[in-house]
């Protein structure tokens, strides 16, 4: 049985600017995950707290969002069997100091002693989440 599923990826400013959205996409599509729709956009505020409103109050809340909006961002709408499970997986850990080798993040993410907050990628959570983001990203200009 395949059920596909659909994932938000964001590239963040820091994979813009480092020249990797190519790489991180290129280990997307590897895996053999579909690229449904791809956009870059240099995010609003407005989006950037609705799409991280569950970690509104937190002390990193005010940086993610500095940060967020520092550059533009290629977001994209990912779709795949149990892709948002598996991108996570790819991903590697929040924090690059402990992502394992292999993962995104493990193998192109820098030490936060250097930059807090960045990470490369965003990926959604869980499928419900999943489909509150992609509404968000994919459905203004
Ligand atoms: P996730 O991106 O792996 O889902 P979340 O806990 O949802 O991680 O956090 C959202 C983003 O906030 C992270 O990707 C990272 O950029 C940033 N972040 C999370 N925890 C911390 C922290 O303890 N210090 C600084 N930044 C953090
Ligand atoms: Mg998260």
């Amino acid at each position: 049985m395949s059920i596909v599923e659909e994932t938000l990826v964001l590239v963040k400013p820091d994979g813009v600017a480092r020249n990797l959205t190519g790489e991180i996409l290129r280990r997307l599509e590897a895996k053999g995950y579909q690229l449904v729709d791809l956009r870059m956009l240099q995010p609003e505020r407005e989006l950037l707290e609705a799409h991280y409103a569950e970690h509104a109050g937190k002390p990193f809340f005010g940086p993610l969002v500095e940060f967020m909006g520092s550059g533009p961002v290629v977001a994209v709408r990912l779709a795949g069997h149990r892709v948002v499970e598996g991108v996570r997986t790819l991903l590697g850990a929040t924090e690059p100091t402990v992502a394992a080798p292999g993962t995104i993040r493990g193998d192109l993410g820098r030490d936060w002693g250097a930059s807090v907050v960045q990470n490369l990628v965003h990926a959604s959570d869980a499928p419900e989440t999943a489909a509150r983001e992609l509404a968000l990203w994919f459905s203004r200009r």
